[in-house]
């Protein structure tokens, strides 16, 4: 039961002879970093590397269902990224609109169910509006859910979730009994998620940056030297192979 809900692949805990993984990831997360340098090294505007990073989503998130990946969550916008200069940090934020836009349509079509997890109370108006458009159109959708990061930060996403049980146990609704692995799980921001199996983080930087602490505590790691406008379906393709590869442990033996 334990395994089950750390991951829904944990089957090969309970097959002993299993070597690796076998198995195709049901949740990849993506770090889509390198979009600035790819612009710089073009001799292009930052901003023109994030509007090319912007035409790679559909692609890959096309290919991780033909995969048979369940769920694909991007890391968009982070709570660090307002630290940006202005001009960028407004282009970023007028992306959800153009990609409602330009992007949605084709993957509304191929029955794509889009969620947003963060602080969107904070950003503009014009982003939440897109935001929620992009949401609703798609709601009805049972394929893959692609689950956009957006003014997301781990940290913050552990204390908000420290609060809202705190909450609970001083109205009396719960006992710090209560509080386990699974309980703690479902007041995330990811609480309708399964836990990524696979974390990818493109242009050859090898850190976490603040995106989901708590649920890739398990998953494994692949990091592409590759700049995210220039990611294809090939390494794609090489992430889930090595994923495939490796054998997962949960901690056990
Ligand atoms: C952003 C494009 C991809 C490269 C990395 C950063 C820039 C898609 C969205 C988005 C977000 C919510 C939504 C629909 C689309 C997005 C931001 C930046 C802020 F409902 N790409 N993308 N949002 N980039």
């Amino acid at each position: 039961m334990f395994e089950r809900f750390i991951n829904q692949n944990a089957w090969t805990l309970k097959t002993e002879e299993a070597e690796t993984n076998a198995t195709t990831p049901s949740h990849i997360a993506i770090i889509m970093d390198g979009n600035g340098r790819w612009a710089k090294n073009k001799g292009l505007p930052r901003v023109a590397g994030h509007r090319e990073g912007m035409k790679v989503i559909h692609k890959i998130a096309e290919h991780a269902k033909a995969h048979g990946v369940g769920y694909v969550t991007l890391y968009a916008f982070s709570t660090e990224n307002w630290k940006r200069p202005k001009g960028e940090v407004d282009f970023l934020l007028r992306l959800p609109e153009r990609f409602l836009n330009v992007e949605l349509p084709k993957l509304h079509e191929n029955n794509v169910q889009v969620r947003i997890m963060g602080t969107t109370e904070e950003l503009p108006k014009h982003t939440i509006q897109a935001v929620r458009k992009a949401v609703e159109k798609t709601s009805q959708n049972d394929g893959l859910v692609l689950n956009f990061a957006l003014n997301y930060g781990g940290r913050f996403e552990i204390i908000e979730a420290v609060r809202k049980i705190s909450a609970k146990v001083e109205k009396g609704e719960l006992t710090t009994d209560h509080i386990n692995d699974y309980l703690f799980s479902e007041h995330l921001m990811s609480h309708s998620l399964p836990d990524p199996d696979l974390l990818i983080r493109t242009s050859g930087e090898i850190r976490l940056s603040n995106f989901m602490l708590w649920q890739l505590a398990y998953s494994e790691f692949y990091f592409a030297d590759v700049l995210w406008p220039d990611f294809t379906k090939g390494h794609l393709d090489e992430a889930i192979e090595v994923y495939k590869s490796r054998k997962r442990r949960y901690g056990g033996v």
